[in-house]
């Protein structure tokens, strides 16, 4: 049977809720048959980005892109089903908009690496570590989907 608990956090970064975008990712995730077990809406501070970005601290474009984080408002999600991690990068596409297929998220509906619109968790452990970042376990709820049976064997 396929793990169907898996988690990855998705976050809408300050450039897609600019641009009217939230709807159109959560229709993509929801579609594909993931379950929404977590969302809010929240301006982040610097203490959140900088652990969540602790690995690009070095890079040299790192002070410009917590600028953007912090600009405005996120949408922060958590999805759960099979393999959820794995496929939410591929529906998300390279990091580089202009390297992204057309079909992912960023392939259609960005064009610059710096205004990439969302993010994906990039592994199950990691996944693990940003949902805790970025939500108390209060904030997600463990509910049944009643299609259980149409998408899982
Ligand atoms: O997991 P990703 O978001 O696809 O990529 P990442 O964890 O390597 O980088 C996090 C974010 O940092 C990415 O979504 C956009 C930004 N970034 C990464 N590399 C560059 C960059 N921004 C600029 N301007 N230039 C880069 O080379």
């Amino acid at each position: 049977t396929p793990d169907v608990r898996e988690r990855t956090l998705i976050a809408v970064k300050p450039d897609g809720v600019q641009r009217r975008l939230v709807g159109e990712i959560i229709k993509r995730f929801e579609r594909r048959g993931f379950k929404l077990v977590g969302m809010k809406m929240l301006q982040a501070s610097e203490a959140v980005l900088g652990k969540h970005y602790h690995d690009l601290q070095r890079k040299p474009f790192y002070p410009a892109l917590i600028r953007y984080m912090a600009s405005g408002p996120v949408v922060a999600m958590v999805w759960e089903g099979h393999n959820v991690v794995r496929s939410s990068r591929l529906m998300v596409g390279e990091t580089d908009s202009s390297q992204a297929k057309p079909g992912t998220v960023r392939g259609d509906l960005s064009v610059h690496i710096s205004r990439n619109i969302i993010h994906a968790s990039d592994s199950v452990e990691v996944a693990k570590k940003e949902i805790g970042l970025w939500f108390h376990s209060a904030e997600l709820i463990n509910w049944e989907t009643s299609d259980h049976s149409d998408l899982y064997q």
